[in-house]
């Protein structure tokens, strides 16, 4: 059955000029993009959206990177959609990802690795309502 997950295409990736080619990625392996957006985000919309890692070493340099510059928020579907993103993506630190991946291709380290998937399926409905107002998922 169809199923929605949440994605953003991070600032190192857009700023590298990557976006085209990790959409393109994202369209061949079947996902539909239900809705997009490039804008810049705050370090305050950061810390909220991550707010699971908060207090992790890592949490201060992630939302200052995320806040670093304009990004591209998504939503996509198809079946399976949510798994199926995080096989596509794959593993958080770029050295270990599967070749194919668009974090193999595309992203240089554990911290700026180009994507973000949706991990399950109360995160990707958190994650779509935190960005994405419902009249823009029609
Ligand atoms: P994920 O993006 O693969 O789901 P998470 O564990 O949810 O990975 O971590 C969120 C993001 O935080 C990662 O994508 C990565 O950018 C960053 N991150 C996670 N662990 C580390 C780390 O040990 N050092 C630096 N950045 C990290
Ligand atoms: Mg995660």
């Amino acid at each position: 059955m169809a199923q929605r997950t949440f994605s953003i295409i991070k600032p190192d990736a857009v700023r590298k000029g990557s976006t085209g080619a990790i959409l393109a990625e994202i369209e061949k392996a079947g996902f539909k993009i239900v809705a997009i957006k490039k804008q810049s985000i705050s370090k305050q919309q950061a810390e909220g959206f991550y707010h699971v890692h908060l207090g992790k070493p890592f949490f201060k340099g992630l939302t200052e990177f995320m806040s670093s510059g304009p990004l591209v928020l998504l939503v996509l579907e198809k079946d399976n959609a949510i798994a199926d993103l995080r096989k596509l993506m794959g593993a958080t630190n770029p050295a270990d990802a599967e070749e194919g991946t668009i974090r193999k291709k595309f992203a240089s380290s554990m911290g700026e690795n180009a994507i973000h998937g949706s991990d399950g399926e109360e995160t990707a409905a958190f994650e779509i309502g935190y960005w994405f107002a419902g009249y823009e998922l029609i």
